[in-house]
């Protein structure tokens, strides 16, 4: 028996017995230990169950997010619906991840401590260790919600529970420290999260046979490179931009041609927001100097680095002028100065590139001059291509530090949530599709296992309806008629293909669709008001309308050959590293974004399905990012796309509860007298005896090959309440000794 809150400088302990939802509490003196104890229903309604199967109302969402209440109220973040892990961001510091905390849960079973992000971590271990079997951490919700936090308490839990050694503790801390690295590069201030993560992560911790980590590898999603160029009102570029301007030394300023004030930079002043009470851009900048180099990062290879993050900010502030003509010129050749000395490229080649576009048609070169606008989404497409492709290499670079083995293995994964916004783009299509696949493998996992279960202990059970979202999937997979198919079409077709027409060819080919409306098809009925440009899809989760503006050049990414051909000139080794030459022979198109996007999440489910799961739901309680708010209808919003309700209906929909022979006669052995004070035949034979004598119905229970499957929650509680009587009657010093083998 472990507990929580325990904190021991106070002598006040108080224990949480998730299988009695009982309190109690234990005054730790110089005169002994004394206990006493909280009535199970009193200890039940002050803070709530630790496992949603044993709420009383099951079906009711209003009495699942009372539960949720009231545990947070009382900073009990965590909660369980049978092995899922159930988080509420709280938005303050809790001494729940010290040390000791780690101590009191390793090797230590799931259902026997409170429910805790290390219980998940311990588990996902110990069966990685015993069964032999590759693990994954799903770690989901929406942005805010403590996804990344959660990932980092786990790995944080691997590096100070696991063995260690010399070796060892290299890759710990490069495990460790690539984290402030990509979140330099990969995190934003959103008006959502002040340390938003922009990119999708998969990272898998790799173990040897004594348990130790010794190696890892990262797989990046879809980085939100659109922000390199644009932010929103009240939101930033990536940190490290403000890092290395508030932070940078003064010669290394000078030497990257910048000034300390993010304001003088166009890609830094669109969100009008510099700074954030949250954030210590200078501290974290040596933070980020010191991870590098614990990495392995050479001074030389930083210094790259940083000439290509400064050279963005260069890029940023070329401006243009327009001839009479209507072409563009460059007005700031200082930029360029700075340009060409940083990205080691020629500076007239790299003006000419900045300005004008070549093609190759039939065999021959064509140049042509670029218009305002033109010229200027040029610049941003490079700064896009730039800052992307640098953000996979330095991933790939952590990689290569992390030494890649053929291990046993725990992935985490760290993917965005949700986004449902005023206005969503591609990006939430992409952000939202991902999401679909996610839950699909969720349904498919958790009623899997569930059945697995069931199938192994020999139990008959009813399956259970779930909506499948697989025909949302379909819709935006599928090949020719799906919509990421549609789109690349489009994209493909030369001529008159714009935004436009793409929503169109949606119309003629899928509207007739359950799960998507536009404007078009819109029958009046719903209330929601839906824009010419925008298409409606159905998510499990609600509906969303993306806009189209900006889809087809998004899926495109395109970089003009010309600029390409600059890149690949350059004296920096990370950008020859970045723009091979062998692209520009590539004479096929590259692949689109959301295609490459569907590519990575097919390879992604395959290694998820590899491997066996471990969920960590979180949830957001407020969007004012404070302590303390719990703010219902977002909550209530949250639980249903995240699937939760449906969730707990699976989990009861077969037995609310199971246990071990063993367990469950050790802990009620007391209440009968054939098996108590000890049973000496078949563990099933006395659960048997044991039951019958408690008067459970024949539709109450079922006994399978090595456990007692319990359907109904009040079964245990009229147990648990019979076993709380009977101690009383036995005396405190029994109780203490039951509670501490239980
Ligand atoms: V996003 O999809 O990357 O925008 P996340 O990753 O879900 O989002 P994150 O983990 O970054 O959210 O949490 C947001 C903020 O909530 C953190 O910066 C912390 O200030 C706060 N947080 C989250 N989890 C905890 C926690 N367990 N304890 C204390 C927390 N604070
Ligand atoms: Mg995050």
């Amino acid at each position: 028996m472990l507990a929580h809150n325990v904190d021991f400088n106070l002598t006040r302990v108080c224990l949480e017995c998730l299988f009695a939802s009982s309190i109690y509490r234990i005054a730790v003196g110089s005169d002994g230990v004394r206990i006493s104890m909280e009535s199970a229903l009193t200890a039940r309604d002050r803070v709530g169950v630790q496992d949603f199967v044993l709420l009383e109302n099951h079906t009711s969402e209003a009495a699942f997010i009372e539960n949720l209440r009231k545990r947070f109220k009382e900073n009990l973040i965590y909660t369980y619906i049978g092995s899922v892990l159930v988080s509420v961001n709280p938005y303050k510091d809790l001494e729940i991840y010290t040390k000791n905390h780690m101590e009191r849960y390793r090797g230590v079973n799931f259902y026997e401590v409170s429910p805790h992000v290390y219980a998940v971590s311990d588990n996902s271990y110990r069966s990685m260790r015993t069964e032999h079997k590759d693990q994954c951490i799903l770690i989901s919700g929406e942005s805010g919600a403590g996804k990344t936090e959660a990932s980092k308490k786990i790995l944080q839990y691997y590096a100070v529970t696991c063995p260690a050694s010399d070796q060892v503790e290299t890759v710990k801390d490069r495990l460790l420290q690539s984290n402030p690295v990509l979140e330099a590069f990969g995190n934003a201030k959103t008006l959502r999260n002040d340390n938003s993560s922009r990119f999708g992560k998969y990272m898998d911790i790799q173990f040897d046979f004594k348990g130790a980590p010794v190696g890892g590898h990262i797989l990046n999603y879809l980085l939100e490179k659109s922000r390199v160029v644009h932010q929103n009102h009240g939101e930033r570029n990536f940190h490290i931009f403000y890092q290395l301007i508030e932070g940078g030394e003064e010669d290394l300023l000078r030497r990257l041609g910048l000034e300390r004030n993010p304001q003088q930079y166009q890609y830094l002043v669109k969100g009008n927001c510099p700074k954030v009470s949250s954030i210590n851009d200078r501290s974290d900048w040596k933070v980020v100097r010191k991870a590098l180099s614990v990495i392995g990062f050479s001074e030389d290879e930083v210094e790259e680095l940083l000439n290509i993050i400064a050279s963005v900010l260069h890029l940023g502030n070329i401006q243009y002028g327009g001839e009479d003509s209507g072409n563009a010129y460059i007005t700031t050749d200082t930029q360029i100065k700075y340009l060409a000395r940083l990205l080691g490229v020629d500076g007239l080649v790299l003006k000419e590139a900045l300005t004008h576009k070549t093609i190759i048609a039939k065999g021959e070169e064509l140049k042509s001059p670029l218009n305002l606008e033109q010229a200027s989404s040029a610049r941003d497409a490079l700064s896009k291509a730039v800052y992307g492709r640098t953000f996979t290499w330095l991933v790939n670079k952590i990689n290569v530090s992390l030494t890649y083995k053929n291990a046993s293995v725990i992935g985490l994964l760290d993917i965005y949530g949700f986004e449902v916004f005023q206005h969503n783009s591609f990006e939430q299509f992409c952000i939202n599709y991902c999401n679909e696949k996610l839950q699909q493998l969720f349904i498919e996992l958790t009623l899997k296992s569930e059945q697995d279960e069931y199938e192994a202990e020999g139990i008959t059970w009813e399956p259970v309806q779930y909506f499948n979202n697989k025909i949302i999937c379909d819709l935006v997979e599928e090949k020719f008629k799906g919509i990421i198919s549609i789109l690349d079409e489009e994209c493909l077709r030369p001529g008159d293909a714009s935004d436009i027409t793409f929503l169109e060819k949606l119309e003629n080919t899928v509207g007739g669709h359950a799960h998507l409306t536009t404007h078009k098809l819109a029958d009046g009925k719903t209330r929601k008001v839906m824009g010419r440009e925008e298409f409606r899809l159905l998510h499990y989760a609600g509906e969303v309308n993306y806009n189209v503006n900006g889809f087809l050049d998004k899926n495109n990414d395109l970089l003009f050959r010309n600029l390409k051909e600059v890149m690949c000139m350059s004296d920096n080794k990370i950008l020859t590293q970045c723009f091979d030459r062998a692209e520009l022979k590539d004479s096929k198109r590259p692949e689109t974004a959301a295609t490459q996007f569907k590519t990575s999440l097919a390879k992604l489910m395959e290694i998820l399905m590899s491997k066996e799961p471990s969920y960590v739901r979180c949830i957001k309680p407020n969007d004012a990012k404070q302590a303390g708010r719990f703010d219902d209808v977002l909550i209530r919003h949250q639980v249903k796309y995240l699937g939760l309700m449906e969730n707990l209906r699976v989990r009861r929909a077969g037995f609310a509860y199971r246990r071990h022979y063993e367990t469950f006669l050790q802990r009620y052995k007391s209440l009968c007298p054939e098996t108590w004070p000890s049973w000496q035949g078949k563990l099933a034979d006395g659960v048997s005896t044991l039951v019958k004598h408690l008067g459970y119905k024949p539709e109450e229970y079922k006994l399978g090959r090595s456990k007692i499957f319990i359907r109904f929650p009040k079964t245990l509680f009229a147990t648990e309440d019979a076993l709380e009587t009977r101690k009383h009657s036995l005396g405190e010093r029994v109780t203490y000794h039951m509670v501490l083998v239980d």
